[in-house]
C-alpha cells in the first residue's frame, strides 16, 4: 500500500524530492498568473495536493512541516478526522438553508459552545459570520448600537481584517489600505503595549494608551477599543502584565465595550480555549474565526446578552453566515480540544519549542527576541550591530527552510519576526526537525 499522508505516521518527516518549485506547481503557478488576481499575495511557490495534521505534501510530493497552520487555523491538525468526519456528515444532511430562513441545530450548537468557552462568567450570546474580517465589523456595528457612540479604538501594530473599516483599523496602511481608500473614518489608533520595544510596565504603557485616547479622542465618544490580547500579523507582541486589565477598567469606567479580537489567538492556541484567559481579562465582546471552524470558513462575535442584543432583528447576519457544514465542524473541532488534551498540547509545543528557539538566540546574536505563548511562538530579528530591525534575516531563514521542507511565515511591522504556528498536534520530533533547519539557515547567513 503507498502511504498516502493520511495514513502515514504522525512523526512524517520533512521529504523533498524536486528541486522547488516542482514542475507540477510550477505549471499550476503559470495557470495561476493567467486567472486569479495579481493581488492576492503567494508567499510559497508551492501547491498543496494532501495535507494530515502537521504536514502538507505537494503537487509534486515534496513534504513540508507545516509552522503555518494556514495562519493559525489548523490547530487540531490538517484533515483532522473528527473534523472530516462531521463535515461528511452534515453535508449528507443540510448544507445550507440560511440561518434566518429555516434554523438548524449546529449553528446553535457553536452559539452554546462559544458562550461556555469564551472568558466571563455571565450570560452570553453569538452571531455567527463567514470571516474574521467580518466578525470584527459585526463587533464594531453592535457596540456602535449598544453605546449610540461613533468611535473605534484599536492599537498600534494591530491587524483586524482587509475590508474596508478593518483595513481601516490595521497599524500597516502597506499592503492593506494603500490606494484603496477613503477608508473608514472614524478610526483612532493608540500607542500600544510591547515590552520588548517600548521598556514600559503594564501599568506605564495602559497610561499612555488611555492618555492619548482621552486626549485625541475623549473618551465619551468612544463606543468600542479593539484589542488582540497578543497581536498576531503584528509579530507575536505579548503585552506587559496589568495592561489589558487596565485597559478593560478604563473602557468599563467610561461605558466602552472592550473587544478582544482573538481570530488569531483564540481557540486553543496558546494552551487556553481564549488568550484573554492569560491576562484574567473578562472582554465584553470577543471575536473568534481561523481555528474554530478546523479548516472550515466561520467566524463568531461572541458577548455579554445584553450588549449582543443591542441590534434591532434583521441588523446582523448574511447569506452564509453559520454555514452548517462550518458549524458542524466547528462543534467537532471543541469536541476534539477536550477529548485530545489539545490545550495542553499547545503547552507542550511551548515546552518543546521555546527552549530550543532560546538555544538558537544564544548562538545566533541577530536573534533579539524569543516571545509567546502556547503554540504562538516567534523570533524576532534585530541587526546586532545596528539594534535596527533585520527583515532580511527572517527572510532568509524562511527561504532556507522552505527549501529544507519547512514553511514559516514572517510578521511584525517591519517584517522582520518569524512566528511559529504549528497544528498543536505537531510531534516533538517535528518541532526539532525544524529548529534543526532554522540552525542551519542562521549558521549560513
Ligand atoms: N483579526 C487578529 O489575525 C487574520 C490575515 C492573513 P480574516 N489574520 C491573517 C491575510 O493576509 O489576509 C485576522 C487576524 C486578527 C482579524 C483577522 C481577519 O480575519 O478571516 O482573514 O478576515
Amino acid at each position: 500500500m503507498t502511504d498516502t499522508l493520511s495514513q502515514a505516521p504522525a512523526s512524517t518527516s520533512a521529504r523533498i524530492v524536486t528541486e522547488i518549485p516542482g514542475p507540477r506547481s510550477r505549471e499550476l503557478h503559470e495557470r495561476r498568473v493567467k486567472t486569479v488576481s495579481a493581488g492576492v499575495a503567494a508567499t510559497f511557490p508551492i501547491y498543496a495536493a494532501h495535507a494530515h495534521d502537521a504536514i502538507i505534501e505537494d503537487v509534486d510530493g515534496n513534504r513540508f512541516i507545516d509552522f503555518t497552520g494556514g495562519i493559525g487555523v489548523m490547530t487540531v491538525g490538517h484533515t483532522n478526522d473528527a473534523v472530516v468526519a462531521a463535515v461528511a456528515d452534515q453535508a449528507s444532511k443540510v448544507t445550507h438553508t440560511l440561518f434566518a430562513v429555516a434554523g438548524y441545530e449546529p449553528y446553535i450548537a457553536v452559539c452554546e459552545l462559544l458562550a461556555k468557552h469564551t472568558p466571563g462568567n455571565f450570560a452570553k450570546k453569538s452571531v455567527l459570520v463567514n470571516s474574521g474580517a467580518e466578525a470584527v465589523e459585526n463587533a464594531v456595528k453592535i457596540a456602535r448600537k449598544h453605546t449610540g457612540r461613533t468611535e473605534v479604538a484599536v492599537l498600534h501594530h494591530g491587524y483586524h481584517g482587509r475590508t474596508n473599516l478593518t483595513s481601516a483599523m490595521n497599524y500597516n496602511m502597506h499592503p492593506y489600505g494603500t490606494g484603496f481608500g477613503p477608508l473608514a473614518g472614524s478610526v483612532h489608533h493608540a500607542p500600544n503595549s510591547s515590552p520588548f520595544h517600548d521598556g514600559l510596565s503594564g501599568a506605564e504603557a495602559a497610561e499612555r494608551t488611555i492618555t492619548f485616547l482621552e486626549k485625541r479622542v475623549g473618551a465619551t465618544q468612544i463606543a468600542c477599543l479593539v484589542v488582540e490580547p497578543i497581536q498576531g500579523e503584528g509579530g507575536f507582541i505579548v503585552p506587559a502584565e496589568g495592561y489589558l486589565q487596565a485597559l478593560v477598567d478604563w473602557c468599563h469606567a467610561n461605558g466602552i465595550v472592550y473587544v478582544s479580537d482573538e481570530v488569531q489567538s483564540g481557540m486553543a492556541r496558546t494552551g487556553a480555549y481564549f488568550a484573554s484567559e492569560h491576562f484574567g481579562i473578562e472582554p465584553d465582546l470577543v471575536t473568534s474565526a481561523k481555528g474554530i471552524g478546523g479548516g472550515m470558513p466561520i467566524a463568531a462575535v461572541t458577548g455579554r446578552a445584553e450588549i449582543m442584543d443591542a441590534s434591532h432583528p434583521g441588523g446582523l447576519g448574511g447569506t452564509f453566515g453559520g454555514n452548517p457544514v462550518s458549524s458542524a465542524a466547528v462543534v467537532a473541532v471543541f469536541s476534539e480540544v477536550e477529548k485530545r488534551g489539545l490545550l495542553n498540547e499547545a503547552k507542550r509545543v511551548e515546552k518543546t519549542l521555546k527552549p530550543a528557539l532560546l538555544d538558537l538566540q544564544k548562538k545566533h546574536p541577530v536573534i533579539a527576541d524569543v516571545r509567546g505563548v502556547g503554540a504562538m511562538l516567534a523570533i524576532e530579528f534585530m541587526d546586532p550591530a545596528t539594534g535596527k530591525p533585520a527583515p532580511e534575516a527572517a527572510k532568509a531563514v524562511q527561504t532556507h527552510a522552505l527549501h529544507a521542507g519547512v514553511l514559516i511565515l514572517t510578521a511584525g511591522t517591519f517584517g522582520n519576526v518569524l512566528r511559529f504556528l504549528p497544528p498543536v498536534v505537531i510531534t516533538d520530533e517535528q518541532l526539532h526537525e525544524a529548529v534543526t533547519v532554522m540552525d542551519d539557515a542562521l549558521s549560513s547567513l
